[in-house]
């Protein structure tokens, strides 16, 4: 009799993942593709070819080690779709002694899971995920008895306990946070490193096919598929971008170009995601190119409180906060998304580029996410449910865990400030000097009020008016706050106009043909 059944998920792709800690002769570990999560939402192709191809190279290496798998694919006949039905039938075949899971990574895959030991009969084990620096518990005990949460303060207790950029108790260089210095803009003439990106093999062209045939209409081009899809192709990337790309992280981390979507950027939030590289490893190896001379400090401090900070800090508010957290909508947004953002066709270039570059890619950086698609939504009211659903569809590191709180708190400030400490609302200026967008746009980022001025720039002001009550109290915000309250009241009425007839108006259709009938966020090309 099989002792204990190992179930994996398809963002679990590590040996060192929990559910496997003592693993025994007679074991199995079971995965399972299941069309149920690839349809929960209409996933972007690249994200179901990157998941379901880790998740076959990760089966064969698990098997070449010696361990028995017992692995469902997505096209076979018996296949029940969903997690449940695919242990269900596992537990039928091995009829174990109990079933070992890790926690997943989502709030309703971890309500499923809860009911799986009075469903199946056979005693469930769900054991914590600690592939990251920072417990559930450990962040829950932080948060415990603080007025605000604040990234700031949880990173620098990060810092003191890892002792990453630390010495004795003092960050390295004298200060925690090295962020004014990583603003710097492109210089015109500029060519981004080349990127180490994986051609498709075999087994990733076999799922090629299968998503094409059963995702057809899903978002997302696939021919430029390069993802790591193995432990082995993830280290190589990060030894690329270590050697290329980790020295000018820092001072170009905030940085747009038109053609190059992946700048200085590290690549790695999907291995980090689906278990193919540690949180760990990565940031040891950004620290001893610091060390080793080989990347400045601005660039490691930046790198390394991304992910010992942000990533840490968004995963413990989601768990914190969830399922409420979700439910909250304090600006009280309720427009629908805007058909464009699945399209492209905007005549707001910014916007464009972002959707083309993530419709290639299944991926933006991390400020095309947050002052381009984000704060858009924002500006515009975007309903938060509309606007998460797209942030979980189109980018392949997606999974609610980290796409949530970022867009739910940090890009649209739907939580009130639980997350962060003001809105990332920006101007049109803002865009224009961090980028070459706007060189191209049929908008001008200068002008302030007409048809041709930058819809980011009335919408800002307009932004600001709608929500100045609900915005009183935050700190952060009383420069333009003060400049509002400064405005004539014919420039505001000016802006409330502009504002007006641009949401009205064609730009904001919410279906190709306008239509205000048709389901908003799920009709994707
Ligand atoms: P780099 O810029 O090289 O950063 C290095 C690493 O730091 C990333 O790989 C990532 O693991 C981590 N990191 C950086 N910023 C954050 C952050 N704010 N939160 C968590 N981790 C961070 N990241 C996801 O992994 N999945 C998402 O679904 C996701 N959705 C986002 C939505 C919005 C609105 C915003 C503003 C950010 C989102 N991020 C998300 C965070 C960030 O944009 C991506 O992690 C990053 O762009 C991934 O690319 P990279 O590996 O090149 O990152
Ligand atoms: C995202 C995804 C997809 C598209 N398909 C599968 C799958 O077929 N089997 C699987 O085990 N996991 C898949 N995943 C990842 C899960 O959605 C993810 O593990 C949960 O959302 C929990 O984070
Ligand atoms: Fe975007 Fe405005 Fe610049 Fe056009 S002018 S690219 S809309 S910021």
């Amino acid at each position: 009799m099989t002792k204990t059944l190992r179930f994996l998920l398809g963002d679990q792709l590590t040996r060192a993942i929990s559910a496997l800690d003592g693993l025994a002769p007679g074991d199995v570990a079971l995965m399972a593709e299941v069309a149920d999560e690839t349809r929960y939402v209409r996933h972007h192709k690249q994200k179901i070819v990157l998941i379901l191809s880790a998740m076959r190279h990760f089966a064969l290496e698990l098997a070449a080690e010696g361990v028995a798998v017992d692995y469902v694919r997505l096209d076979d006949p018996a296949n029940t779709g969903s997690f449940t039905g695919e242990l269900a039938r596992a537990v039928a075949r091995h009829r174990p002694s109990r079933v070992v899971v890790t926690e997943p990574g989502e709030w309703r895959v971890r309500e499923m899971m809860s009911e799986w030991s009075a469903a199946l009969g056979v005693p469930v084990e769900i054991r914590d995920d600690d592939r990251f620096f920072c417990s559930r518990a450990d962040f829950a005990r932080w948060a415990e008895g603080r007025a605000a949460l604040r990234m700031e303060f949880f990173y620098r207790d990060m810092r003191r306990r890892t002792g990453f950029l630390m010495r004795d108790d003092a960050p390295v260089g004298g200060r925690w946070n090295f962020d004014v210095e990583n603003r710097r803009s492109l210089p015109d003439k500029f060519r981004a490193p080349t990127r180490r990106r994986f051609a498709p093999d075999a087994l990733t062209q076999e799922v090629m096919a299968l998503v094409e045939t059963r995702c057809a209409d899903h978002f997302g081009d696939l021919d430029s598929f390069g993802w790591p899809v193995t432990r082995a192709q993830a280290l190589a990337a990060l030894d690329d971008f270590l050697a290329k790309s980790l020295p000018s992280f820092g001072d170009y981390q905030d940085a747009m170009r038109t053609g190059a979507p992946f700048l200085y950027h590290g690549l790695l939030s999907t291995s980090l995601n689906i278990g193919l590289l540690t949180p760990h490893e990565v940031c040891v190896a950004a620290e001893r190119a610091f060390l080793a001379g080989r990347a400045p400090l601005n660039a490691v401090e930046g790198f390394i409180r991304q992910i010992l900070g942000w990533r840490e800090y968004v995963r413990g508010v989601y768990w914190l906060c969830m399922p409420d957290y979700r439910e909250s909508n304090a600006l009280r947004a309720a427009r629908p998304l805007p058909w464009f953002y699945w399209s492209g066709e905007t005549r707001m270039n910014c916007l464009a580029q972002t959707v083309a570059d993530t419709r290639q890619n299944a991926y933006a950086h991390h400020i095309q996410r947050l002052m381009v698609a984000g704060n858009f939504a924002l500006l515009a009211g975007v309903a938060p449910e509309a606007i998460e659903e797209w942030f979980l569809i189109v980018y392949a590191d997606a999974f609610e865990w980290v796409e949530l709180p970022n867009v739910h708190g940090m890009a649209i400030f739907a939580d009130g400030g639980l997350l962060a400490s003001k809105p990332y609302a920006a101007s049109g200026a803002y865009i224009d000097r961090m980028s070459n967008y706007c060189k191209s746009c049929f908008y001008e980022a200068q002008a302030k009020s007409g048809a041709r001025a930058c819809p980011f720039n009335y919408l800002y002001w307009n932004f600001f008016l709608e929500n100045r009550e609900r915005l009183a109290k935050t700190p952060r915000l009383a420069m333009p706050l003060k400049a509002l309250d400064a405005m004539s009241a014919e420039r505001k009425a000016e802006i409330v106009r502009d504002a007006a007839s641009f949401l009205k108006g064609p730009e904001m259709a919410p279906t190709p043909g306008g239509s205000e009938t048709e389901a908003q966020g799920r009709l994707p090309l």
